[in-house]
Parts: structure tokens; sequence; C-alpha cells
């Protein structure tokens, strides 16, 4: 009856299995897609276009959402089921078919949910077709990137290959959704409730081994609680299990493949030449069983610039490690939080409602996700998701998210026995 619901654990023990993260964010990361699933039945009663009121009249204006047609779905290791279970279930809402192509890394769980999803439409006399899926690299992508049949390109991943999608989709004038890199900080003020913040930067950094987009990468504490939150920010990072993502009490699992140790290594050896204090981390796990199985350290650094213009903090390491800077004026974190070319997560920790004004104002964050006493990661699907700048601008799941998946038509239609023009332009000789 429910086949997505009941297969929950089952295919969260393949995310887990697969991609590498522990397995109750597996099965989250499933459940995200039941929870999209959910909502995207409700919302397919309430994709309403408008009634505009005419200057003209006699006549009336309606704004219509049908559908695009078909619907490419690009999506990135990270996330191997919740991403494209978001546009999977916009997409059909609106009445589109959809083409999936998996990250190359993960082809197992993009055959699961799509045996499941093609039993499920087959069952209601829909050909499973229209949720196609094709595993493969490169080729594939381009292939679907550069069809003019595929009206709309759903991408998520790095920068560097977002900017090249981008540019092929607007050049045949395709429709783009980017979901692209993310260096999200936490900002902590005095009066931040720390036994909230401390565990919610804990989950942010090392969560998912720092694999997400929204996954906390910088952390500007202001002077007063630094020292506080640092000890206590050590403490739960010295309580770190490490080992197969399967088992119960495991936090951390493996990196999702061993050039990613590579570029955790370089940035460590970076941050070091540059001067970095190693809080704790900056190495790979030594023990016997884990040494074969990309498993590093989760690292928490002082650098000694706080440019956040500087490599070290404007670029995505897609690792555990999180650089911390101190500040004394919530101005300054605000500048270095958007100082950096991304904009995806964004989040606060104070009581004090005027820093919160500050905050979500005009002045404020410039990311697409703007938190307050929530970490920058491990949002729900009824927002928006998605970020600005760099990130790419665009939105997926909730909010408005499911205007994109729609062809708009301005409709003016006339019910008078005149047929003015619009302006009072008059056209007779
Ligand atoms: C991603 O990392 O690409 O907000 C998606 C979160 C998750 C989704 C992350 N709900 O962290």
């Amino acid at each position: 009856m429910y086949p997505l619901r009941n297969a929950r654990d089952d295919l969260g023990a393949l995310v887990s299995l697969e991609m590498g993260k522990i397995r109750t964010e597996g099965v989250g990361e499933v459940q995200e897609f039941v929870d999209i699933c959910d909502y995207a039945v409700g919302l397919s009663r309430m994709m309403n276009g408008r009634v505009v009121a005419s200057e003209r009249p006699g006549h009336s204006i309606l704004e219509v959402p049908n559908p695009l047609g078909v619907v490419a779905v690009l999506s990135a290791f990270n996330f191997p089921v919740a991403v494209y279970g978001w546009n999977l279930a916009l997409s059909l809402a609106a009445g589109n078919a959809t083409i999936w192509k998996p990250s190359p890394t993960t082809p197992l769980c993009s055959i699961a949910v799509t045996r499941i999803i093609s039993r499920v439409f087959e069952e209601n006399g829909i050909s499973g077709a229209v949720a196609s899926l094709v595993t493969g690299g490169k080729e594939a992508g381009e292939a679907l990137v550069e069809s003019p049949s595929v009206e709309l390109v759903s991408f998520t991943g790095s920068e560097r290959v977002g900017r090249i999608v981008g540019q092929a989709v607007a050049s045949r004038f395709g429709k783009v959704i980017l979901e692209l890199g993310g260096n999200n900080a936490s900002i902590i003020m005095p009066d931040a409730d720390l036994s909230l913040a401390v565990p919610a930067v804990f989950f942010g950094a090392v969560g998912t081994a720092g694999q997400r987009c929204t996954s906390t990468r910088r952390l500007y504490l202001h002077r007063e609680v630094a020292d506080e939150f640092l000890t206590q920010l050590k403490t739960l990072y010295s309580s770190v299990v490490a080992g197969d993502p399967l088992s119960k009490d495991t936090l951390l699992g493996p990196l999702h493949t061993g050039s990613a140790c590579d570029v955790y290594g370089q940035a460590i050896e970076k941050l070091r030449s540059l001067g970095a204090d190693i809080i704790t981390g900056g190495e790979c796990y030594q023990r016997e069983e884990l040494r074969s199985g990309n498993f590093v350290k989760p690292t928490i650094s002082l650098p000694k610039s706080v440019n956040p213009k500087d490599d070290i903090w404007s670029t995505e390491i897609f690792a555990p490690i999180l650089n911390v800077a101190i500040f004394d004026e919530l101005e300054q974190a605000i500048e270095w939080n958007n100082a950096v070319p991304q904009g995806l997560s964004s989040s606060l920790w104070t009581r004090d409602v005027r820093n919160v004004g500050r905050w979500i104002g005009p002045s404020g964050s410039d990311a697409g996700i703007v938190n307050v006493n929530v970490g920058t990661s491990g949002a729900e699907i009824g927002a928006a998701f998605g970020g600005n700048k760099s990130t790419g601008w665009g939105r997926e799941s909730g909010g408005d998210a499911w205007k994109q998946y729609v062809r708009w038509s301005a409709c003016t239609i006339n019910y008078s026995n005149a047929a003015p023009l619009a302006q009072g332009v008059s056209f007779a000789s």
C-alpha cells in the first residue's frame, strides 16, 4: 500500500551502505522523500493560477500553470535519494515526465528507488517510464543537458560542473535549477544557549562526515563565549565513534571516495602551512580496521587569517573541517558570513530579538537559508531549499519551488462585445 514508506528502513540501509552516511541519516533521507510525496499530494490540489483584474471592461486575465514536458534531474552522491524525491514529487504533481541521472557512484540507490516508483505507477495504470532512470557518467549527463526535449534541468553538484550545466542549458534557452556549493557559517552570540548551540554545530560540522551542501564549515564565535564554546565542542568531538555506518553506535562513516580523502589531506596541509592551529583532528584514522576505508578525523581549526576572501575560508571542502574565528560585534560576523562566493545556509545563535531582526533583514545574512537557533543543516521539506550567489539561486522542495516546474501562460479573455486595445490605444483610420 505504501511501498516507499514500507521500504524506508531497508532503503535507508542501502543509502548507508552505498554512500557511507550513518544508518539514521540514511533512513532520514528516505523519510524526506516520503515527506515530499505527502506534500506533493496536497500541493497537487493547490497548484493554483490567478485571476488578474483587467483594465479593459468585459475582460479577464488568467495566469495558468501547465506542465513543462520533460524534466531531467541530475543528483549528487551525498543525498542519493532525497534530492531526487524533491524534484520527482513536484515535477509529477505539475504533470511532467522525469528522467533521473544520479551520481555515477550511487547507482544502486537509484535503481532501488526507481523500481519502487515504477511499481506504484504501473499498479495505477501509468507507464513506469514517466519516471525514468539513466545511470552513467558525463556523457549521459551531457546528453540530457543538451537535449532540446528536456525543458528543465535540475542539477545538484559542484560549482565547477554547475557553471557548465547552467551555460549549456541557457544557451539553448532551457530552464535550469542549480543547487551548488555551500560554505555555511554559524554565528554564536554571547547570549546563545550553549547547551543547544554546541550540539547543533557538532551535528552541522560532523554529521554526514561534512558531506552535506548545508554542512557547517565556518564558525564565528563571540569573544565572550569562544573559550567555553570550544571546550564543550572539543568534548563532543572526542566522543565521535567512527566505523561501520550501519552499526548503531557509529556517528561518523567514511568519506565517499578516496579522492575526497586527498582533498581533506590537502586542505589540512594548507591550513597548517598558513599557521592555523589545528585544535582537534587533522589526520586520517590510523586504526587498522579504519585505515583502508576513507575515514578522516573531524577537524576544528583556528586559521591565523580571518579574511573570508582567503582560499581557506572561501572554498567549499566536502569533508568535516570546521574553521573558527573570533569576533567582537555582530556586524563583523555578518560581514564575514556574507563575504564568501557561496550563499546556501547560515545560522545565528542568540536570544536577543534585536540580533534576529538584523540577521534576517536587508543587512543580514545573504544566504538562501537564514536560521535562528537552528543549525545550518537538516532543513525540513516545507520551505524552499536552495542558495544564492554561486550556490546558483535555485529553489527546490517546498515554498514556491513548484512554480519552476510549470510553464506559465497569461491568458486575456474578452467576454464583451467590443475589442478595446490596452493603454487606450486607438488604431482606426
Ligand atoms: C544537500 O546537501 O544537497 O538540509 C541537501 C539538509 C538536508 C538536505 C541537504 N535536508 O541538510
